[in-house]
């Protein structure tokens, strides 16, 4: 494969519901999408998952355009590439900026899994049919609130229930929320909005039975995590913190965690991403699918990946219409009975709705 041109938009995609998290509140998704074309006319799309401000991890919408323009793209145009699993290889002397990197990757999948004829589940091993998944919910600010979409998710079959806790929203909001739905599978994800010192909060959390609690402390932290994981019943999953397989092998020898979540775009592609899931499988520590508010694109790669057998927890690839009036792929991703069938068809199994794509578009250059 040869790269002969890549267009970078910037989409702008309201949610149906703003999404709230210990550092802040998404009222649309803004983000890169990558239509990356090879020589022999086989085009590829692409997303970064960064959003526009600097919340989650360090990088952003502009600071992946910047990368993109100014070193990836070059590295990659007119360049033979036999296979995707080169191209965190070919990006090895830029440091990190994960998520720019995984955004030509994701696009090279797909031109691959095309010109090879194959499905992208296919491709990387994946056997599963239907994939199981969960959903997140955002902080809705009344208990009340978070009651009514905790049984909304639960009646439209999602398999786990993900609730957003912050410093002064967590035991309460557990608690009551266990009295409502006592055998609901539940996890809770901080975000990184606690230091050690709340250790006892974690100690009450462990009441409640949940599957995991998600990045309770630094966001850059695996030593802490390991203090309190030997503190608390609780499996730990770690998210922010994981950026590699190196920093997997780190956690896990560490015990820093029981769980990891894998985003593609947080550990800079689909290959590491496989890469960490077979090395977790050998080490029996479960691994399940992350989610950035996806547009369909990035959604149809986490579908791919989660078809791998190591993912044995519920993700959070919910349906696009939890997020989006319109998706910018068709078919959209639906959910039935909490279960994602996996496409055979070939490449991501979804095509690109360029209708929705020009619509969402603020502005957009090619590089060629
Ligand atoms: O920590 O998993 C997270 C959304 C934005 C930033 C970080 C996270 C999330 C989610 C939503 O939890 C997952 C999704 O529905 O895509
Ligand atoms: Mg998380």
């Amino acid at each position: 494969m040869k790269i002969k041109e890549v267009t970078i938009r910037h989409l702008k995609m309201k949610l149906k519901n703003p999404f709230s998290t210990s550092f802040g509140t998404f009222v649309n998704k803004e983000f890169l999408l990558l239509e990356v074309t090879d020589e022999q006319g086989t085009i590829g799309f692409g997303e970064s998952v960064a959003f526009d401000t600097p919340w989650y991890t360090e990088e952003t919408l502009k600071t992946n355009w910047h990368m993109l323009e100014d070193f990836l793209i070059p590295m990659i145009l007119n360049k033979e590439i036999q296979h995707p699993d080169e191209i965190l290889e070919l990006f090895k002397g830029i440091r990190k900026n994960n998520m720019a990197k995984s955004a030509i990757e994701g696009a090279f999948w797909d031109i691959f899994t095309q010109q090879t004829n194959q499905s992208l589940a296919h491709a990387l091993g994946g056997k599963k049919e239907k994939i199981e998944v969960g959903i997140s919910l955002g902080i809705q600010g009344s208990i009340e609130k978070q009651i009514d979409v905790v049984d909304k998710a639960i009646k439209s079959g999602y398999k786990r229930i993900k609730l957003k806790i912050k410093p002064g929203w967590d035991i309460e909001l557990m608690r009551v929320l266990r009295e409502h739905f006592p055998d609901t599978p539940m996890m809770a994800d901080a975000n990184s909005a606690y230091t050690l010192e709340d250790i006892d909060i974690f100690k009450q959390l462990d009441e409640f039975n949940l599957m995991m609690i998600e990045q309770p402390l630094a966001s850059d932290d695996i030593i802490d995590h390991a203090v309190l994981q030997k503190q608390i019943k609780t499996p730990i999953c770690l998210d922010e913190s994981i950026q590699s397989l190196e920093d997997v092998r780190k956690a896990i020898e560490l015990g820093s965690c029981g769980v990891i979540n894998i985003k593609i775009g947080r550990v800079g592609g689909i290959s590491e991403a496989k890469r960490i899931h077979d090395y977790c499988e050998e080490k029996g520590i479960p691994v399940w699918c992350g989610g950035m508010l996806e547009s369909g694109i990035g959604r149809a790669h986490n579908i791919a990946l989660t078809s791998l057998s190591n993912f044995v927890m519920p993700g959070d690839t919910a349906g696009s219409s939890h997020y989006w009036e319109q998706d910018i792929i068709k078919p959209e991703v639906i959910v039935e009975d909490g279960y994602i069938l996996v496409p055979q068809e070939i490449g991501i199994g979804f095509k690109p709705n360029l209708e929705a794509i020009e619509k969402y578009t603020v502005t957009s250059k090619t590089y060629k």
